[in-house]
């Protein structure tokens, strides 16, 4: 088998189908994984109902409809098949689009997952759009909700932009007419919405001296030293994306001058990234970029409403339904970033405890566990960045659990911290599970085993550097 006919097999299996259920899961990847399969099906006139779950775990098991529908798992599933054993579901019912860890079951259960072909850096709506454009040609128009799912997942971070078969997908998009490459580009976010020297100031990876979390640094750069202007005609803010390329190269040549204060060398390239525009949307929102409109779908997620973020992504400009939907995803993005910023302050305020390899806060119940992993990845801009920080929760549905979410940045990985490495040993020992990448990573452990963790896991890391 390979990766190219596990795909032409699942278009096969949906253009074959009476009716499909998708079970997706409420992230970013998830829910532009549902989008792109639900148009792929809907414009073959199939019947659709699609069901949206935080997890696949036993309690979410029960909203997974008791039908003769094909059940498409995408995004899930993979790593939870003996669940779909469990509850009786037969090989010819289910479809998994994944790009997890597989699960051996007893049941050859029908797979499209690209990590088997060592396809690490394709997402689940990345593998969902090619089984798309093998049912039709004509979706390469899906492309675009393909290349925001494989952004959310953080599929181009570490390479600083998309590679191998999700770089394909991003060149579908440009075929299709609604997805801009942008190359040697500078490597931060917002640059559809953020004013610039706010958008400068937020750049922290690589931490910029002067500049990383001073806007007023970011804007004596900006206009003095480039003499560019801060402001359009009109009197407003200019975003990165109104400026000309030669006024973006003399920002990033500047701010390569003040790499060399740094603390530690760091290789000027590591400012340039790749964006991904959406040409189709409209300037100046979230919409118009790819991490942008990640992170308002995950916003959706977080607030429980994937479906108002599915609305957007099937984009129906004209629908009154389309245009409720961005409304109410702005309203939860925006919530989403002051909780954020909210909890930022928090950790801030009230401080972490250091220990020689790590720093780590408990926050309680304070704030939704589904938001303390960005958070603590903020916070730690500002924070002694040579200390991967750790922050401890606890879950509102589940008073036996602490969710642990540990980040840290690239040098410290490039030293040889391993936060996915750490968290799994660590939690493994006291009964629990985590996972993730090496940058960040999560877990969740028993309350009565937390006294201790961190310590635990400072342990793991100073093993790790030394
Ligand atoms: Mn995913």
């Amino acid at each position: 088998m390979s990766f190219t006919q596990e795909i032409a097999d699942a278009a096969e299996t949906i253009k074959n189908a009476d009716s499909v259920t998708i079970i997706s899961h409420i992230d970013a990847d998830g829910i532009t994984s549902e989008a792109v399969l639900r148009q792929a099906i809907t414009r073959r006139n199939i019947n659709l109902e699609s069901v949206f779950v935080r997890q696949l775990e036993p309690m979410t098991m029960k909203h997974v409809p008791d039908n003769d529908s094909l059940k498409v798992f995408i995004d899930l599933g993979a790593g939870q098949q003996n669940l779909l054993e469990e509850r009786g579901l037969k090989e010819s019912e289910v479809l998994i689009i994944d790009h997890h860890v597989s699960q051996d079951t007893d049941t050859p259960y029908q797979q499209v997952n690209g990590l088997k072909y060592g396809y690490e850096k394709l997402s689940a709506a990345g593998a969902g759009y090619f089984v798309a454009r093998d049912i039709e040609d004509s979706n390469i128009d899906l492309a675009k909700l393909a290349v925001i799912g494989n952004v959310g997942d953080m599929m181009a971070r570490e390479s600083r932009g998309l590679i191998g078969p999700a770089k394909e997908i991003a060149d579908d998009g440009v075929k299709a007419g609604n997805v801009k490459i942008i190359d040697g580009d500078l490597n931060s976010y917002g640059i559809s919405t953020r004013p610039l020297h706010f958008f400068l100031s937020y750049s922290n990876d690589p931490f910029v001296p002067g500049i990383t979390n001073d806007a007023e640094g970011a804007q004596r750069l900006v206009e003095e030293y480039a003499k560019i202007p801060l402001r359009k005609d009109n009197g407003k803010f200019r975003v990165w994306e109104d400026l000309k390329s030669d006024e973006k190269d003399r920002i990033i040549k500047l701010m390569k001058y003040h790499l060399i204060d740094s603390d530690e060398p760091v290789a000027p390239e590591r400012l340039i990234a790749q964006h991904y525009v959406f040409p189709d949307e409209p300037r100046y929102t979230p919409l118009r970029n790819a991490s942008e409109y990640a992170t308002m779908l995950n916003a959706c997620g977080r607030w429980v409403k994937p479906k108002v973020g599915s609305t957007v992504c099937c984009g129906n400009k004209k629908s009154t339904e389309y245009t409720e939907a961005c409304r109410e995803a702005a309203d939860m993005l925006r919530h989403h970033r002051s909780v954020i910023r909210e909890m930022m302050e928090y950790i801030l305020d009230t401080g972490v405890t250091e220990l020689s390899h790590l720093q780590y806060l408990h926050v309680g119940d304070r704030f939704p566990d589904t938001i303390v992993g960005i958070g603590a990845g903020m916070a730690l801009s500002k924070l002694n960045w040579r200390l991967p920080i750790m922050i401890l929760c606890y879950l509102p549905d589940d008073p036996e659990l602490v969710k642990i979410s540990m980040r840290t940045n690239e040098t410290m990985v490039s030293k040889g911290v391993d936060l996915q490495a750490a968290l799994l040993e660590a939690s493994e020992a006291v009964g629990g599970a985590g996972g993730g990448h090496k940058i960040a990573a999560g877990a969740y452990i028993s309350r009565s085993r937390e006294a201790g963790f961190a310590e635990r896991v400072n342990e793991i890391l100073k093993r790790q550097l030394s």
